[in-house]
C-alpha cells in the first residue's frame, strides 16, 4: 500500500490490530481474553464487568464460546454508535 494512510483506514487497521494482539494465532477470543481487551483498551466506554457474561453471550452469536472476529466488531459497532449518541446529546 503506497501513499498516504488516511486517519478511518488507519483505525480500521488498528481495530483488527487489536483483536489480533488478544486472540493470537487462532483469531479468536476466549472470555477472558475480551475482557482483558476490554479492560486494557476500552474501559472508558465499558465500566462494569459484571455483565461481562451478559456482553460475551450477546456477541458469541454461534455459541461456540468465543468471539471471532465478525462478532467482535458487532461489539465495536454498537460502542461506536453509543459513543455516536453521547456525541450528539444536546
Ligand atoms: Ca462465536
Amino acid at each position: 500500500v503506497s501513499g498516504k494512510t488516511h486517519n478511518l483506514e488507519s483505525s480500521m487497521i488498528t481495530i483488527i490490530q487489536t483483536f489480533h494482539k488478544y486472540s493470537g494465532q487462532k483469531y479468536k477470543l476466549k472470555k477472558a481474553e475480551l475482557k482483558q481487551l476490554i479492560n486494557n483498551e476500552m474501559n472508558h466506554f465499558i465500566m462494569e464487568n459484571d455483565t461481562l457474561d451478559e456482553l460475551f453471550a450477546d456477541l458469541d452469536q454461534n455459541k461456540d464460546l468465543e468471539i471471532d472476529f465478525k462478532e467482535f466488531i458487532a461489539l465495536i459497532a454498537m460502542v461506536t454508535s453509543a459513543c455516536h449518541e453521547l456525541f450528539t446529546l444536546k
